[in-house]
C-alpha cells in the first residue's frame, strides 16, 4: 500500500509552520446563516450510450410519464427482468473526471463568465459535492477526493477508498439486485419520447446516462459541475433546464412513524443534497414493498424537505451542509497550492475524524487525463 507523504515533508518550501493542515466535520461547526447559492444554470449536456461512448448530445434524455392516477395506485414489479435483461456499467472502468472533461474541451471556447472564469473554477461530479454537503451528518462512509490545479482552475475527482473497493466486490445478491430494482422503476416511470409510454419491456443498460452541465456559485467558489438526469417532465411549469427535471427514487415502504423519522433523518437530506445542488425541483419517490413491487409514488419538492426535520433535534440542516462545504472548497483552494495536472492533493474523511490531506505524484492518483492536458496545453 502507498503512502502519502506528509504535506511538510514533501514540500520543505512550503513556508506554513505547524502540523500537516486538517479540517474539523462536525456540524456545531457549520452553523451559520445559509451561505449564497448561486442559481444552477444548465450550460450543456451529454449523453453516454449503451457502449458507454460520449455524445455531446441530449440523446440519452428521456421523458417523466407517471402512470395515470385515477383508479388504483401502481404495481411496477422491480424484480421484472432480472438477472436476464440487465447489463450493469463495468465498475472496474474508473471514468474519472473524464466525460466531463470531454465536454468542457468542447465548450471551453465558449463559456460564459467572461475570459479567466474557468482558471477561477472549481470542475467536478455533482455527486463528488452530494458526498461533500452530507458529511457533517455521515456516520457510516467516508471518501477520498483527488485533487489537482491546472491553469487555474481546480479540478476535483473522487478516488474509491479501499473500503468501499471490498465492499463493492463483495456486494451481496440481494444489494445487486436492489440497486437493479432503482434503475428498473426509472424504466417504468420514463418514456423515450414526449408523449409516449414506458416499456419495461427491455434491457436495463446502466451504461445509458444523459448528463446536464452546470454553472453555479457557493460563497466565491465559481463551480462548474455534471450531474446524471433521470427524466425531463415535458409537463412542468417552466421548461428551462434544470427547473424541468425530475429525479427518480425508490424506498422502502414505511408503516411506523418512527421508520418515517428514519427516513426524514437519512434519505431525505441525500435526496435534498443531490437535487439541490442541481436545481431539481421534484424528487419522485416509489416505495416498494417486500415482494418488490412499487405500490405508491410521493413526490417530494426538494425546497420542502427541510420542513421534515426542521424541528428534530437528530435533523439535519441545510445551512450546515453548504457552510461545510464552502469550508471544505476553501480549504482545497487553500491547500492546493502548485499549478501542476501531475500532481495530486488527497484529501482523505472518515465518519469520526477530520478531513486530512497528502500530495501525491503521477500515478495511482493524478486524474487529468493526457489527451486533455496536451490540448488543453495546445
Ligand atoms: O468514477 C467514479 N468514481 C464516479 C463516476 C462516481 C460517481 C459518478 N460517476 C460518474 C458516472 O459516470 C455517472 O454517469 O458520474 C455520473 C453520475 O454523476 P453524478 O450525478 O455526479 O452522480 P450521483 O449524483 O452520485 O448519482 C446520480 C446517478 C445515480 O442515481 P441515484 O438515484 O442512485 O442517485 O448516477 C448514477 C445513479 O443512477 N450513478 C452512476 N452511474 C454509473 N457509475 C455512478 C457510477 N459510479 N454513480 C451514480
Ligand atoms: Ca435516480
Amino acid at each position: 500500500k502507498r503512502r502519502g507523504e506528509n504535506i511538510e515533508v514533501a514540500e520543505p518550501r512550503n513556508k506554513l509552520p505547524g502540523p500537516a493542515p486538517s479540517m474539523p466535520t462536525d456540524p456545531a461547526l457549520y452553523s451559520g446563516s445559509f451561505p449564497f447559492y448561486r442559481r444552477p444554470s444548465e450550460l450543456g449536456c451529454f449523453s453516454l450510450d449503451a457502449q458507454r461512448q460520449y455524445h455531446g448530445d441530449a440523446q440519452a434524455l428521456r421523458y417523466y410519464s407517471p402512470p395515470p392516477t385515477n383508479g388504483q395506485g401502481p404495481n411496477f414489479d422491480l424484480r421484472d427482468g432480472y438477472p436476464d435483461r440487465y447489463q450493469p456499467r463495468d465498475e472496474e472502468i474508473r471514468e474519472g473526471l473524464d466525460h466531463l472533461l470531454r465536454w468542457l474541451l468542447d465548450h471551453r471556447g465558449q463559456l460564459e463568465g467572461g475570459p479567466g472564469w474557468l482558471a477561477g473554477a472549481i470542475v467536478t461530479w455533482r455527486g463528488h459535492l452530494t458526498k461533500l454537503l452530507t458529511t457533517p451528518y455521515e456516520r457510516q462512509e467516508g471518501w477520498q477526493l483527488a485533487a489537482s490545479r491546472f491553469q487555474g482552475t481546480l479540478y476535483l475527482s473522487e478516488v474509491e477508498t479501499p473500503a468501499a473497493r471490498a465492499q463493492r466486490l463483495a456486494r451481496p445478491p440481494l444489494l445487486r439486485e436492489l440497486m437493479y430494482m432503482g434503475y428498473k422503476f426509472e424504466q417504468y416511470m420514463c418514456a423515450d419520447k414526449p408523449g409516449s409510454s414506458p416499456d419495461p419491456s427491455g434491457e436495463v443498460n446502466t451504461n445509458v446516462a444523459f448528463c446536464s452541465v452546470l454553472r453555479s456559485r457557493l460563497g466565491n467558489h465559481p463551480l462548474l459541475f455534471s450531474g446524471e438526469v433521470d427524466c425531463i417532465d415535458p409537463q412542468a411549469p417552466s421548461t428551462q433546464p434544470p427547473t424541468c427535471y425530475v429525479e427518480l427514487k425508490t424506498s422502502k415502504e414505511m408503516h411506523s412513524p418512527g421508520q418515517w423519522r428514519s427516513f426524514y433523518r437519512h434519505k431525505l437530506l441525500k435526496w435534498w443534497a443531490q437535487s439541490f445542488l442541481l436545481g431539481i425541483p421534484n424528487v419522485v419517490a416509489g416505495f416498494r414493498n417486500p415482494e418488490g413491487f412499487i405500490c405508491s409514488l410521493k413526490t417530494f419538492p426538494t425546497m420542502e424537505m427541510f420542513e421534515y426535520v426542521r424541528n428534530d433535534r437528530d435533523g439535519w440542516n441545510p445551512s450546515v451542509c453548504m457552510n461545510f462545504c464552502a469550508a471544505f472548497l476553501s480549504f482545497a483552494q487553500n491547500t492546493v497550492v502548485q499549478d501542476d495536472p501531475r500532481l495530486v492533493y488527497l484529501f482523505s474523511w472518515e465518519p469520526g475524524s477530520p478531513v486530512t490531506v497528502s500530495k501525491h505524484q503521477d500515478a495511482p492518483y493524478a486524474f487529468l487525463p493526457t489527451w486533455y492536458v496536451e490540448a488543453v496545453t495546445q
